[in-house]
């Protein structure tokens, strides 16, 4: 059984949606952020940088931070959207994903979403990396199904959570034809919509 300690954030849904993809037995202990639960030194024994997701793999007792290296261990473990003759490929979006994609975007979410009018400079800077990174993005799914091949990987579910939140980043999800594409046909498999509810809460991916 897989313990999956997090909170309902993109990075925190990344697994739960891959959890439910390769139907792996699993359970979520949420770590509640905002109260700092991720400084409790029980937690940080887990995840040294105070950060969700963490997963205990409770059949060979091996626990793991970072959502990168989950989805990789997940994929090996379960031999399944982590194909083993293209990892050269996957790899290479998934880093992406994780160095890029996600910190940018989390940057937009705090200038622009959460603290609004508090640094022109910020909303400026974040705003434009966000519309690059839709750019950039749909310009790859343009002559590519999925990101790394013609195969649904683990740099989709990587991807996926950090692009349902565009309501939030305000560029206009539907004029981007390829991402739309993409991002429509990931919310409509069942394990990512139970993936993305992580907490039950009847919570529903956004529609474009
Ligand atoms: N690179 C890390 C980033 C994880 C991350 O930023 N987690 C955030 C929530 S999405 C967190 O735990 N924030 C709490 C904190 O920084 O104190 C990963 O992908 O696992």
């Amino acid at each position: 059984m897989i313990e999956l300690l997090t909170a309902d954030t993109p990075n925190g849904k990344k697994i739960s949606i891959m959890l439910e993809e390769i139907k792996l037995d699993y359970k979520v202990t949420k770590v509640n952020i905002q109260k700092d639960e991720q400084f409790k030194p029980e937690f940080k024994k887990l995840s040294p940088f105070s950060k969700i997701p963490v997963i205990i793999d409770h059949e060979n007792k091996t626990n793991i931070f970072e959502s990168g290296a989950i989805l990789i261990y997940l994929g090996e473990k379960s031999e399944k959207f982590y194909l083993k003759d293209q990892r050269t490929v996957i790899n290479q979006w998934l880093m992406g994903q994780m160095g890029y994609v996600g910190p940018m975007l989390g940057q937009h979410h705090q200038f622009h979403h959460y603290n609004p009018g508090k640094s022109q400079f910020g909303e400026e800077r974040y705003f434009k990396i966000a519309k690059r990174i839709y750019t950039e993005l749909n310009e790859r799914l343009s002559h590519s199904k999925y990101l790394a091949s013609d195969n649904y990987t683990i740099a989709d579910i990587a991807t996926f959570p950090w692009i349902a939140r565009h309501e939030w980043h305000d560029i206009g999800l539907k004029k981007f034809s390829n991402l739309s594409r993409w991002y429509k046909e990931i919310s409509e498999r069942d394990a990512v919509k139970k993936g993305y509810d992580l907490l039950n809460k009847g919570e529903k991916i956004p529609k474009i």
